[in-house]
């Protein structure tokens, strides 16, 4: 199958340029210009477009257990969702159980995602289960293609591990060329907070960012810094949202530290204002860390602007606003008498690439090339899908968005592809909308219309070649 793209401008992390691409086989097999297109079986016209890599969403929970239900967004659902709002690859956690092993866990989250996946995929595995031989086990993951580990600091009786395993993991992990991350959240704080405030009545949505504040948020962040000083090992420091944590990184980046940081695009947008909100709206909000005050809004975009953080994830987690309706998974409602049993999670899957345009680059805040670099390049580069995957290179997978930089959308649930009855961005009119989505050189969505197919969608084998950026 041979395509060409021609007429469009190319952006990548490093370059903007007008070039043609030639996709051969599912892969690009030359840039350049006024390709023959006697041959072709497709040539596709992108006059007036943009042609970014394929988003790569580092951090999601697709068919994921949590808070006494599941995550309404299977590897179907929520591939589609992702390749409308121009995502092609993500890597999802793979969630180890107390008493088995995590190779189970990889084991167990790949058939979720088997004949189902839509788009391409990895995994991460979460080490939940504090015990030698989990630390012992944490070599033989790359021969399962995960090299990313994953550490809670939060979620007391649940994910948590202490401090000596989270730095004998980060310790083992650097040994043998795996990447730690870290869920930064004091666990204790929050349960001795969350009990204090129920015996106290304090059962309003907004209660949940006080026993979710900056300052637990930032203990642990610090925390988490000051091991990286201690162990020299990396660590990636996940779904940053408050301003004293993102200070924390920033200080372990200048020391020189091997630390790097994500945040998520509803850190970007949304405050602890919209949890606050009356009569239950505000359960649609409830994350862990839930986004705080507009000062920390502000820092998380001059942290995704002086590199502070490398990447824009999701985390994305839908759970059913109203999970009581036929066909449906318990959702937020189970919460509906306290904050403390509304299952954590927001979806956005679907939205980051386009908000992220919209609130970023349109309002000149970071550069279409930061954009891609942080959507795209910076997780393939970290998590070790770089080159295939994260730039447009020859050799590279064709896994692109043609992208129209004047095409205006109004984000609805009515119309959005993930399997969840609310939106965090309803009514936001975005300008920049994916025209069309490759996987391989496949075309997935075409001027809003399907064209993929559960089961193409590949597992993706990562190396311990991960790096620092
Ligand atoms: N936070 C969430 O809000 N949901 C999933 C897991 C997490 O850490
Ligand atoms: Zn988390
Ligand atoms: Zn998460």
């Amino acid at each position: 199958m041979i395509t060409i793209i021609k007429n469009g401008t190319i952006i990548t992390a490093g370059d903007t340029i007008g070039a043609d691409i030639l996709i051969e086989n599912g892969l690009i097999s030359a840039i350049g210009k006024d390709f023959p297109e006697a041959g072709a079986d497709e040539v596709i016209d992108a006059s007036g477009m943009y042609i970014m890599p394929g988003g790569i969403d580092p951090h999601t929970h697709l068919d994921m257990p949590f808070g006494g239900t599941v995550s309404s967004d299977d590897f179907f659902t929520g591939h589609k969702a992702a390749a409308f709002g121009g995502t092609t690859c993500h890597i999802d956690f793979a969630i180890q159980q107390k008493g088995h092993s995590m190779i189970d866990a990889i084991k167990t989250w790949k058939k979720k995602a088997e004949g189902k996946a839509a788009i391409d995929y990895s995994f991460h595995v979460a080490l939940t289960d504090p015990v030698e031989s989990s630390v012992e086990e944490i070599p033989n993951l790359l021969t399962e293609g995960v090299s990313s580990l994953k550490i809670f600091m939060a979620y007391k009786g649940a994910f948590q591990v202490d401090d000596t395993t989270f730095m004998k993991a980060m310790k083992k992990s650097a040994a043998h060329g795996l990447t730690t991350m870290v869920h930064a959240e004091n666990g204790d704080a929050i349960a001795l907070l969350t009990e204090e405030l129920l015996k106290a009545g304090n059962t309003a949505m907004g209660y949940h960012n006080v026993a979710h504040s900056a300052a637990i948020e930032a203990e642990a962040t610090a925390r988490a810094v000051s091991f990286v000083e201690i162990t020299n090992a990396p660590l990636y420091i996940v779904h940053i949202a408050c301003k004293d944590g993102l200070e924390a990184v920033r200080n372990g980046r200048r020391k020189g530290l091997p630390v790097m940081g994500e945040t998520c695009v509803q850190y970007t947008y949304l405050t602890d204002q919209h949890i606050a909100t009356a009569d239950f709206e505000g359960a649609k909000y409830i994350c862990s860390p839930p986004p705080k005050s507009k000062d920390d809004q502000i820092a998380v975009w001059e942290a995704l602007r002086d590199n502070t953080v490398q990447t824009v994830a999701t985390d994305h987690c839908p759970f059913w606003f109203d999970g009581t309706k036929e066909g449906r998974t318990p959702g937020k409602e189970l919460g509906k008498e306290s904050w403390a049993k509304v299952p954590n999670g927001v979806p956005g899957i679907e939205d980051r690439l386009p908000v992220m345009w919209h609130l970023g680059v349109n309002s000149g805040k970071i550069s279409p090339n930061r954009f891609v670099e942080i959507t795209s390049t910076n997780p393939a580069k970290i998590f070790g899908l770089y080159p295939q995957k994260g730039t447009i290179s020859v050799g590279a997978h064709a896994d692109l968005v043609i992208f129209d930089p004047e095409k205006e959308h109004t984000i609805s649930a009515e119309t959005h592809h993930m399997n969840v009855d609310y939106n965090c961005y309803e009514g936001m009119t975005v300008k920049g909308w994916p025209k069309q989505v490759m996987v391989r050189g496949k075309t997935l969505v075409k001027d809003g219309e399907w064209l993929g197919a559960q089961g193409y969608g590949e597992f993706i084998p990562r190396k311990s070649f991960n790096k620092i950026v």
